[in-house]
């Protein structure tokens, strides 16, 4: 099989490309991303020079460049990871995320479809869904997405679908919960709160802390997609949860606790506008369709997490730089 991968150089695309690699030595893998702030080609170093695998740099809003792509690669199936992915960087700017994440995800449905793609699977997010009180979002709940972001990944989920509903173009849709694990941009709550601990920072914790994320290790969720790019049905959403709903505030005692360092580091800043309060997925159609389970106990997870940073400064300390200071002084 030759896969093509959107965004592989990001945190969820370059973990999953490692476990394909590794899992079935007969694919191959293409690449194709922007290497943007996030797309990292550091993520991939170690397979860099794999024959199995294949990278190309280019925008997925760029028509001919896909359109050749697919000409010359023949892929068998498209994985389509690459967004804009930032809540944060959404609110401050939002014609990005309409760009890459919607005129993206058509110029590649088009391209998929002219090409007849066995399957393309579709990489979305529970924020699609909005925030629930009480209770879990099915499949089958309508979406009801409130920042930018999240908004620009519901529309991108539906025009994908529609191209199933349309075209019967072989479309699969996950959404996966908050993932964390290692490799992931320090913009994210848990990296961030992560390096500014081994920096000597304290965390700047929104609102009141109370607001709920389930939280999925990151090759768990690798292995959900796996599963769905094999045995998913076509035309069909699956969501991917990790059975870890904690409040922010819980979160951050947990990463105070590993890091060895006490409450006086939370400074609690000003709320996100549009804050989600909790995001909660039922996941009982991929436990029992495709018996996927997430295998990560949590607390092992963020272990493994704080970890890697704490072995891998050579990574993130350059990220902590340049264009994300530029950044971060937007924001405060
Ligand atoms: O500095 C911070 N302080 C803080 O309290 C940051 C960056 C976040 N937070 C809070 C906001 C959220 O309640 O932590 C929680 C998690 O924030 P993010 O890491 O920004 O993630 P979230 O907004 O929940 O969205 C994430 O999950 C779904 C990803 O960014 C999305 O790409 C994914 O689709």
């Amino acid at each position: 099989m030759k896969l093509l991968v959107t965004g592989g150089l990001g945190f969820i695309g370059s973990n999953f490309i490692r476990l394909i690699l590794k899992k079935y030595p007969d694919y191959k893998v293409v690449n194709l991303d922007i290497q943007n702030y996030a797309g990292n080609p550091n993520n991939l170093k170690d397979v860099e020079d794999n024959p199995q695998y294949g990278f190309i740099k280019g925008d997925i809003c760029d028509e001919k460049l896909v359109e050749d792509i697919f000409s010359t690669e023949k892929p068998d199936a498209l994985v389509h990871f690459a967004a804009a992915s930032h809540v944060d960087r959404s609110i401050l700017g939002p014609q990005e995320f309409v760009r890459t994440n919607v005129l993206g995800t058509q110029v590649l449905l088009d391209a998929a479809r002219h090409h007849k793609i066995g399957r393309f699977v579709h990489i979305g997010t529970d924020e699609e869904y909005g925030s629930i009180q009480q209770g879990s979002f099915r499949e089958t709940d309508p979406l009801n997405p409130s920042s930018p972001y999240s908004s620009s990944k519901a529309a991108a989920s539906l025009l994908a679908l529609s191209y199933f509903n349309t075209f019967h173009l072989p479309v699969i849709v996950t959404r996966s919960s908050n993932n964390f694990g290692c490799n992931q941009y320090p913009e994210k709550v848990i990296p961030l709160f992560i390096t500014n601990l081994i920096e000597g920072k304290k965390v700047p914790l929104y609102g009141d802390g109370f607001n709920v994320r389930d939280w999925l290790y990151v090759l768990d969720n690798c292995k959900a997609i796996d599963e769905v790019l094999h045995k998913g049905k076509e035309g069909e959403i699956y969501n991917v949860g990790g059975d870890n709903e904690f409040s922010n505030i819980e979160l951050t005692k947990l990463l105070l606790k590993f890091l060895e360092k006490d409450a006086s580091y939370i400074e609690y800043v000003k709320d996100r506008p549009g804050h989600d309060r909790r995001y909660s997925l039922d996941c009982s159609k991929i436990k029992e369709k495709l018996n996927w389970q997430p295998k990560f106990e949590f607390n092992y997870g963020i272990y493994l997490t704080a970890d890697w940073y704490r072995k891998n400064e050579w990574w993130w300390k350059p990220l902590k730089s340049g264009e994300y200071l530029e950044y971060y002084k937007k924001q405060y």
